[in-house]
């Protein structure tokens, strides 16, 4: 990053030269959401610490998004498959300016009426994509979402081209679900799709080797995807494998080698930080290691300044998008705006009442899965 001296992470893991501007970018994410699961007396802050570089280097390099327009159509999707790491995407929201995920949500985490549900919940806050914690879910419904990006920008070029971003940790790689979902990206080659995996090694119960010993980089490869694997700790090699995979004409799979609770100096690299609070002491001392004197939920305004200065930029994009959506002919603008909201095409009834007319005679002794397929061939036009 422009400018800045390197600052050595001094956690006495692999040190990175990483800059201080984005140590103290990922600090922040990392203080809110080992505050926020102490204040609660439950959540889980070890994902949060250990993904908090890559999900720095993505929303502040790559995200395309709007917190003023959250629901601008041609956003960037993050999508957090390891919606356990809750902390993590509010941490995000509240620094890079959504409106109503204010400091108060923050430190009600978990409480019955704050949009910081446990896990995240589609429609409690503005930038929560979708319902995630079921683990694999998220996976799979952003395949969805890179399949849904391909459809409308074959439609609507000028105005649909926007990549789907996922982090996804080991138990949504040993999910069923998430083998199918990856499966079938690779063979559509949904290539706007980027998986970044939380590759720590550890989950709920100790070790990953305990439950699972699949080669997930070769799995991925299998199935089509292109695959790279980067310290997820190292600013810089974070940044190249986002940009090379934005390249690819396959769908990408990033393995992000973390050390889960990154900086709690006692607990980091082991189950005991998956899914409880870091406790007083060790908060302190994570405070020291990391080199964050603040207090709890407090950011300081220059810091706070450069998340905000992220979240702000996006404005240009959306409004770039509104002048494009104005070009495009009434007609089309239209059309896209009521694929958008689910309706119908005007005029389905008068072509399936054509269909009906033109129908052969030997149509009623079909396979019902004959009839449902020619049915779909004119509903889908
Ligand atoms: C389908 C499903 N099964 C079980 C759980 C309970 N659960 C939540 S997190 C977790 C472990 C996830 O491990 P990992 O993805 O490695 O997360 P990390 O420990 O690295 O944060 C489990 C079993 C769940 N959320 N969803
Ligand atoms: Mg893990």
């Amino acid at each position: 990053m422009d400018g800045d001296e390197p600052s050595m992470n001094k956690i006495g893991l692999k040190s990175s030269p990483n800059s201080s501007k984005h140590d103290d970018m990922a600090n922040a994410i990392r203080a809110l959401s080992m505050d926020a699961v102490q204040a609660a007396n439950s959540g889980h802050p070890g994902m949060p610490m250990g993904m908090a570089d890559v999900a720095t280097v993505l929303f502040s390099k790559f995200l395309k998004f709007d917190p003023a327009k959250p629901d601008w159509p041609d956003r960037d999707r993050f999508v957090l498959s390891a919606g356990h790491g809750s902390m993590l995407l509010y941490s995000l929201l509240h620094l890079t300016g959504y409106k109503d995920m204010t400091l108060e949500e923050i430190k009600n985490f978990r409480q019955l009426g704050s949009k910081t549900a446990g896990h995240p919940e589609f429609g409690h806050a503005d930038g929560v994509e979708t319902t995630t914690g079921p683990l694999g879910q998220g996976l799979a419904m952003a395949v969805g979402m890179a399949l849904a990006e391909k459809m409308q920008a074959a439609r609507y070029k000028d105005i649909v081209d926007h990549h789907t971003y996922v982090i996804a940790g080991d138990g949504c790689l040993m999910e069923g679900s998430s083998h199918e979902a990856i499966s079938f990206a690779g063979h559509l080659k949904l290539n706007k799709l980027i998986v970044l995996w939380d590759d720590n090694s550890i989950s709920i119960d100790g070790s990953t080797d305990l439950a699972v010993s699949d080669d997930q980089t070769k799995r991925f490869e299998a199935h089509g995807w292109d695959v790279q694997a980067v310290d997820g700790h190292d600013e810089a090699q974070i940044e190249k494998a986002i940009a090379a995979a934005k390249e690819t004409d396959k769908p990408s799979m990033i393995a992000c080698r973390t050390t889960i609770g990154f900086g709690a100096p006692n607990k980091q690299g082991t189950s005991g930080v998956h899914g409880a609070p870091l406790g007083d002491e060790e908060i302190a001392l994570a405070r020291k290691e990391l080199n964050w004197p603040h207090a709890p939920f407090d950011i300081p305004n220059d810091i706070l300044d450069k998340w905000r200065c992220v979240g702000t930029m996006g404005a240009r994009h959306s409004a770039a998008w509104e002048e494009s959506l104005k070009a495009l002919p009434a007609e089309v603008r239209s059309e896209f705006k009521n694929s958008l909201a689910g309706d119908l095409p005007s005029d389905l009834e008068d072509a399936i009442l054509e269909y009906k007319r033109q129908l052969s005679e030997d149509a009623p002794a079909w396979a019902t899965r004959k009839s449902s397929q020619e049915a779909l061939k004119v509903i889908y036009y």
